[in-house]
Parts: C-alpha cells; sequence; structure tokens
C-alpha cells in the first residue's frame, strides 16, 4: 500500500495489523478501497439511476449534459428516489432481524425451539401489556405466544398504527398524524417506500421524502424497536458488565471462536456451547486452556451488552483480526460481513462458517441455524472449532486488551438514577451536564478508523456533554478507554461531578446498532418528565463513520423523532440542492429537526454543542456562548 498505517486508523492494534496483513499479502477493505479511486461522482452525488432498464441514466451536475433521465426524471426525483431506496433497505434488514427474533419467541411460547428461554418474565409482562395483552394470571409461555403473534401484526397491515409509536411523547404523535407519517406496518412502509420509488410511480421529491421518514419511524419505533424487545426477553435486559476489548482479547492459549454479524439467536447459543463442561474438557484434550469467545460488530455487542463477552473490534477490524493467526472459528449470520473475509480466512487456518438462510459467502462453509435445531448445532460447529485448535500456526496479538463496562440498558440507567429520569433532569437543568448525544454508527474507510468516533466523543465530554452510543462506535470508543469510571477524569467538571456520584463511565455503552431504539424510549422519558417533544430537548445524534444503509434509516428515524442529527460522510444527495435544503434546513419546519453534515469531528462538535445551549436557552435554561 502507498498509505501509511496510521493515516488509516488511529488503533494500535489496526496499524500493527495492517503491517502482519500487508506482510501476509492479505488485501484489506483500504486497499480495495484505494483502488476503487476515483470513485463515481453521478453516483457520489446521487445523480445516477438504475431503476428501469430504460437506463441507466445520469445527470449532468454542470448542466452541459442532460438533465434528465430517459423517463423525463430530473436531479430532485433522481436524488431523492436514490436516498429513499436506501432507507427501505435500512429499515428492512434491521426489521427482518426483529421478525427473526419474533419467530424464535413464537417457537418458544409452542416448545419448538429448544436451548432458547424467557428470561426476563418482567419485560414480557410489560411489553405484552403495552400491546394490550391481559397479563394477569398468565404463564409467560402462553402469553410469549400471544406478544408474538401481536408482534407479528405489527408487521402487516392491519393496523391503523404500529404499536409501540405510543411510547412516543405526545406531542410527537401528534406531529406525524399531523404530516401523515404514522407508521402503519413495518413491512407495509417498506414495500410502499419501494413501490413509489418504481418508475412512473410518485415523482414529488417531497411526498418521496416525506414517505421515508414513515418508513424510517417504522423501523425505530417498530421492527428494531421489536428486536431490541424480544432481545431483552429471551436474553435477558442487560446490566452493566465489565469486559475487555481490541484485538489482544484472543488468547494465545485458547481455542478462539469469534461471532460476527447482528442477531443474538446464533451468538447466544455459541456462547452457551463455549460454556459446555463437555466441550471445555475437549478443548483440554486438544491441548487449549479454555474457549475464548469474542465478537466483531453488533452480535459481538449484544453478547457484550449482556454476558460481558469482549469484543476484539469494530467494522474495519473484522479483515485485521483473522490475520492474527490466533482464530480457529469465526461465525457469521448477517449484515456488515465483508464478502472478503472468506478470502482473508484460507491464508490462515480459521474455519468460516455462515449460519443464516438468508445469508450466503464464498469460501465460506454454509451450516444454517434454525431455532429447532440452533442448540445441537452450536455444540457441533464449536466441537469443530476445537478441533482446529491443533492446525494453528504462528500466531500475532500484538497488543493487551483495555478495560470498559458495557450494558447500559434504559432500565439500568434509570435505575442507577433511583428509579427515574429526574436526577438526570436535575443535572442538565442545573447546567452540570449541558445535553445528551448519542453517537452511533460504523467505521468507513474515506475516514479515519475510530478518528471521528474517538475525537467528537472527546469533545463532548470534556463539555459536559453526556454521550451513548451504540454499534461500531462502542467499541471505538472503549479502545479509546472512556468506558471505565475513571474515564470522569476526562470530562467536564459538572459530568465528572454527576458520573462520580453514580460511579458510571462519561460515555454509555447502549448496545448494537438496533439498540438505537433505547436512545428513542431514553429521550421520550426526558421529555415526558419535561412535559415538552422531543425536539425541545438538548440532544442530539451523530454518525461519524457511517457507511450503511441501516445507518441512513437510523439518522432518518432519529431526525423524524425529533433529534438533530450530524453526520460524518456526505450522504449521496449534494447532486440535487432541493434535496439538501430540505434536509439540512426545511425538516426543521416540518419535525422540529435536521441534518447535518460535517466530516471534520471538530466542527461537529462544535455544531453540536451550539444546538445544545440553542435548545437550552428556549427552554429557558442557562447556556453557554459556543
Ligand atoms: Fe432512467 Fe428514469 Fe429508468 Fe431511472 S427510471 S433508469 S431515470 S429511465
Ligand atoms: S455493525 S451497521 S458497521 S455500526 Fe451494526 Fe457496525 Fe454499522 Fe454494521
Amino acid at each position: 500500500m502507498n498509505q501509511k498505517f496510521e493515516d488509516l486508523t488511529i488503533t494500535k492494534d489496526g496499524q500493527l495489523l495492517l503491517a502482519k496483513a500487508e506482510k501476509d499479502q492479505v488485501e484489506t477493505v483500504w486497499e480495495r478501497h484505494q483502488a476503487q479511486q476515483p470513485q463515481c461522482g453521478y453516483c457520489d452525488l446521487g445523480l445516477s439511476c438504475r431503476i428501469c432498464v430504460m437506463g441507466p441514466c445520469r445527470v449532468d451536475p454542470f448542466g452541459e449534459g442532460p438533465q434528465k433521465g430517459v423517463c423525463g426524471a430530473d436531479a430532485d426525483i433522481i436524488v431523492a428516489r436514490n436516498l429513499c431506496r436506501m432507507v427501505a433497505a435500512g429499515a428492512s434488514s434491521h426489521s427482518d432481524h426483529g421478525r427473526d427474533l419474533v419467530e424464535v419467541l413464537a417457537g418458544v411460547s409452542e416448545g419448538t425451539a429448544p436451548g432458547y428461554r424467557i428470561r426476563s418474565v418482567e419485560k414480557l409482562q410489560r411489553v405484552a401489556a403495552e400491546y394490550g395483552i391481559e397479563t394477569e394470571g398468565k404463564d409467560p409461555l402462553p402469553l410469549a405466544g400471544e406478544l408474538a403473534q401481536a408482534m407479528m401484526e405489527d408487521y402487516g397491515m392491519r393496523q391503523k398504527q404500529i404499536r409501540l409509536v405510543d411510547r412516543a411523547p405526545q406531542k410527537r404523535r401528534e406531529l406525524w398524524q399531523k404530516i401523515g407519517i404514522t407508521p402503519r406496518g413495518i413491512d407495509r412502509e417498506t414495500s410502499e417506500m419501494l413501490h413509489r420509488t418504481h418508475m412512473g410511480v410518485d415523482n414529488g421529491w417531497q411526498s418521496l421524502l416525506l414517505q421515508a421518514l414513515r418508513n424510517a419511524l417504522s423501523d425505530g419505533w417498530g421492527g428494531s424497536m421489536i428486536a431490541t424487545e424480544v432481545s431483552d426477553i429471551l436474553f435477558g435486559i442487560p446490566a452493566p458488565k465489565p469486559t475487555t476489548v481490541n484485538v489482544g482479547v484472543l488468547k494465545e492459549d485458547q481455542v478462539n471462536i469469534i461471532v460476527h454479524g447482528h442477531n443474538p439467536v446464533v451468538s447466544e447459543m455459541i456462547l452457551k456451547a463455549c460454556e459446555s463442561p463437555e466441550l471445555l474438557a475437549f478443548a483440554k484434550e486438544k491441548g487449549a486452556n479454555g474457549i475464548s469467545l469474542s465478537g466483531v460488530c453488533c452480535t459481538g455487542n449484544e453478547l457484550l451488552m449482556r454476558h460481558g463477552v469482549p469484543m476484539a473490534g469494530n467494522h474495519l477490524m473484522t479483515e485485521l483480526v483473522l490475520s492474527t493467526g490466533a482464530v480457529e472459528m469465526m461465525l457469521v449470520d448477517y449484515q456488515c460481513i465483508m464478502p472478503s473475509l472468506g478470502t482473508v480466512a484460507a491464508c490462515y487456518h480459521t474455519k468460516m462458517i455462515s449460519t443464516s438462510d438468508k445469508a450466503r459467502f464464498p469460501g465460506m462453509e454454509h451450516r444454517e441455524f434454525h431455532p429447532d435445531t440452533a442448540e445441537k448445532m452450536a455444540m457441533e460447529l464449536v466441537k469443530e472449532a476445537v478441533s482446529n485448535f491443533t492446525h494453528r500456526g504462528r500466531t500475532y496479538i500484538p497488543v493487551e486488551p483495555v478495560n470498559a463496562i458495557g450494558g447500559f440498558s434504559v432500565e439500568t440507567i434509570i435505575g442507577a438514577l433511583g428509579g427515574t429520569a429526574d436526577p438526570l433532569l436535575d443535572a442538565i437543568k442545573a447546567g452540570k451536564i449541558r445535553g445528551a448525544v448519542g453517537i452511533v454508527g460504523c467505521n468507513n474507510p474515506k475516514i479515519k478508523q475510530d478518528y471521528g468516533h474517538v475525537t467528537l466523543t472527546k469533545r463532548l465530554i470534556e463539555n459536559d456533554v453526556l454521550v451513548v452510543d451504540t454499534g461500531c462506535v462502542s467499541v471505538a470508543n472503549a479502545k479509546a478507554g472512556f468506558k471505565v469510571p475513571e474515564a470522569i477524569e476526562m470530562a467536564g467538571p459538572g459530568l465528572k461531578e454527576v458520573c462520580g456520584a453514580l460511579g458510571i463511565p462519561p460515555v454509555l455503552h447502549l448496545g448494537s446498532c438496533v439498540d438505537n431504539v433505547r436512545i428513542l424510549v431514553l429521550v421520550s422519558a426526558l421529555a415526558d418528565a419535561l412535559g415538552v417533544d422531543i425536539s425541545d430537548l438538548p440532544v442530539a445524534g451523530a454518525a461519524p463513520e457511517w457507511y450503511s444503509e441501516k445507518a441512513v434509516t437510523i439518522g432518518t428515524y432519529f431526525v423524524a423523532s425529533g433529534v438533530t442529527t450530524v453526520l460524518g460522510p456526505m450522504p449521496p444527495i449534494a447532486g440535487s440542492m432541493n434535496v439538501v435544503k430540505l434536509l439540512t434546513d426545511g425538516l426543521k419546519d416540518v419535525v422540529g429537526a435536521t441534518f447535518a453534515v460535517e466530516p471534520d469531528p471538530e466542527k461537529a462538535a462544535l455544531i453540536i454543542r451550539r444546538h445544545i445551549e440553542g435548545k437550552r436557552k428556549a427552554l429557558g435554561l442557562a447556556a453557554l456562548d459556543v
């Protein structure tokens, strides 16, 4: 590579493993990104269209070439349609993940999902009551069945609105009703979005974007929220637990297994198998001192949140962890799994296993997990991983792991505050905490890995802004040392005092990408306690290194819910100034929040702090000049 490794990632393990990968002639995401330069300018601006076969078409951004596609669609229509399709893809990804969990919940109720059980009866009863189901005197299993059926209805078209929308503050729900974006069925909104973007259907760029808001809300308050709630019911409500992060979590003397993807249905079973006395004894037989399970990306975050399972890395580390030569098996489910991984693994002894009926990858063995056979399959696969230990060659684990604490569900946070959001509100009112920011999303080779996340987080906490994070950001921030109680030394005086008194870090790990809904629930609780709408709160969202369609959907449901959100990489919309103006300004008059785009995290921190102080002022709270 002709780029210095320090220019690609701020992480020590990343830099050292990039050198190792180069030595081993392993191609990485950064090289492929470089090989793609220059990337297509039309696509970058959102000005190319492949929706039908009269095309592909493109609009000349300089006004010299064609200004319309073959069908007559102009830049505004083409850009809006492309963005809407990203939202639909992101919403369907999260929501389909949610559906898989609902099927397991139904299976547990029917006795067809051995190995799974209801771990939180309390949450089952609470969510069932929200669905209008009588819970009094009912056993958990039939209740789980009723709840699963009710959630399935949320996916269809028999409801006027999806049920968990009722969790939003009343003012927000009234606004959605007024502008016609209350989400109906989860699948319905995605399906309608795709219909409207077919050639010759909705050619109003504003009405298209309005449907994109509704589609994103169907994910945020629907599919993703169901995914999180059912995961809590099946696997337990997360509570703070110590853990460790970075590639140093791999063990020289143990069998290393990594889970990658998003769905805890697979990873929870693998964890159970790793703890089985029979397989631990088998590992001893093979000369290993144990079986060490760790995660990458969000399925790892799910295990970290509930069990303190360590995280070997985030999105851009997924190839590099294999180049340690210390991984016996990587099991993947779906989303964010680079199709290159099988090729990387082939350079080492690592076995690659795909587990989902809907996700296949080159160079991986496909061993499908289904609720009825998952427990057995997990035992078989972990046994194979243990057998593979004897094939291990030289390993390179170049760093020591960093300590962190994860597992901050809303229940935990409110519990730590003494049962209500009031102490947090009091700290905000007193100005000890200026506000709160949810930093979410991925890594992207367009941005130095983790630089955006870590810089933004640092600037916010040192200015007394509480940070909550999810997904790959949460791993970046844990690697940077923000997630131990001692990290309050990096916080401003007010945040330090509040977090110090509660014994919590200034940056709270809220979970995986679907767990962004925990942020929605938290801001709703704050808004309700203050008697205002979410858009009135001194809060913001940020996605400094996002790459995926899911992140577009998350950003869109944040904004539609009233949370102004700052993106690092520019979405492909710059080809239409009308779309840019609507998303970065006009939406303020529609939903009380907007997007902003700022790749420099130092500047993004200033934008966010100004926004927070502006909201404080409007609420009559003491505000600073930023
Ligand atoms: Fe071209 Fe219109 Fe077809 Fe798009 S929908 S490819 S702009 S003809
Ligand atoms: S895994 S969507 S890279 S956060 Fe959820 Fe990370 Fe982004 Fe995937």
